[in-house]
């Protein structure tokens, strides 16, 4: 079990809690956000729910959404936050202008790039989700696992570990699991809504994108270009590819930037790639953004790749 202690003393002594997570949320950010918000409040504290983001709609039915606030919406000033799932404190984006001056942040994340902004850092690299270090707060506190926590637990755990497929798919995370299926969370419905449903516009967007795929160097790494901001999972078709060990999404995020996602199969960390460049996340799925226009960004990425695979013993 993690060293939940001073993180506890902190919240038990807290008259109110604001809850971050990172910018453009997945799954376990708006998992985590909604599970310590639940928990929090099972504790009598009250708590505030923000993200700088709209909840994505494929989330929006988890228990507890409508809850989630943008900044705009929040007048309070908070003196202790609790920051989740986000690698430094950049990945808040613009919550930070609810923070009070002096606050408390405690940061909990599973990310190995994290730089332990917070005041208080639990930080478990290997931890498949942030919702899997959550779940081991909630038992350490002895907070009763309700249907709806399990729920939003069950949430984090399946879309990080990508529907319990990733390397990350630990016993551990199987154990809890397990034990969110015996409080109630949906297993079938859960997979459904959030792993195997697309909309039509994704579906146009996959036409689209797949048609810009190219193989390169000696068929390991693969990549593709989304114009769409919503291509959850399209890297992973460049990855899926056999021998192919480095799957990448080039997406132009403004005028001048281009978000680049990276997933690796089993050699590169591409957790270290996205660092050189700015970026961040795990060894098997990382990203950063990148000043540039698409085709330079393109050349600058597979270069940093490419020299990678240089550093790896065949
Ligand atoms: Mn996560």
């Amino acid at each position: 079990m993690l060293d939940w202690t001073s993180a506890t003393q902190t919240l038990k002594n807290a008259s109110q809690i604001l809850v971050v997570s990172h910018v453009n949320p997945d799954g376990d950010a708006i998992g985590s956000t909604l599970a310590v918000g639940s928990m929090v409040q099972s504790l009598g504290i009250p708590v505030t729910l923000v993200n700088e983001s709209p909840v994505p709609e494929k989330l929006s039915f988890l228990p507890g959404a409508e809850n989630i606030l943008l900044p705009s919406q929040v007048k309070d000033r908070f003196s202790v936050i609790i920051a989740v799932d986000a690698a430094d404190i950049s990945r808040i984006g613009n919550c930070q202008q609810l923070f009070a001056d002096h606050s408390v942040i405690i940061n909990i994340d599973h990310h190995g790039t994290n730089d332990e902004f917070g005041k208080i850092n639990i930080v478990k690299a290997d931890a498949a989700a942030t919702a899997e270090m959550l779940y081991d707060w909630a038992v350490y506190l002895d907070i009763p696992i309700s249907r709806s926590l399990a729920t939003v637990l069950y949430a984090g755990l399946l879309t990080d570990t990508g529907g319990f497929r990733y390397s990350n798919t630990s016993s551990n995370v199987m154990r809890i699991a397990a034990n969110l299926l015996e409080q109630g969370a949906e297993s079938y419905q859960l997979a459904d809504r959030l792993l195997e449903t697309i909309s039509v516009r994704y579906l146009e967007q996959l036409k689209t994108s797949l048609a810009t795929m190219q193989i390169t160097l000696n068929g390991k790494v693969a990549y593709l270009v989304s114009e769409e901001e919503d291509n959850d999972g399209l890297v992973n078709f460049a990855r899926n590819i056999e021998g192919v060990d480095v799957g990448i999404l080039f997406r132009p995020s403004d005028e001048n930037h281009i978000k680049v996602s990276m997933r690796s199969r089993q050699i590169i960390d591409v957790a270290a790639v996205a660092l050189e460049m700015g970026g961040g996340g795990h060894a098997r799925a990382a990203g950063c953004t990148i000043n540039g226009q698409m085709d330079e960004v393109i050349g600058a990425v597979l270069e940093k790749v490419k020299e990678a695979f240089k550093g790896v013993k065949e």
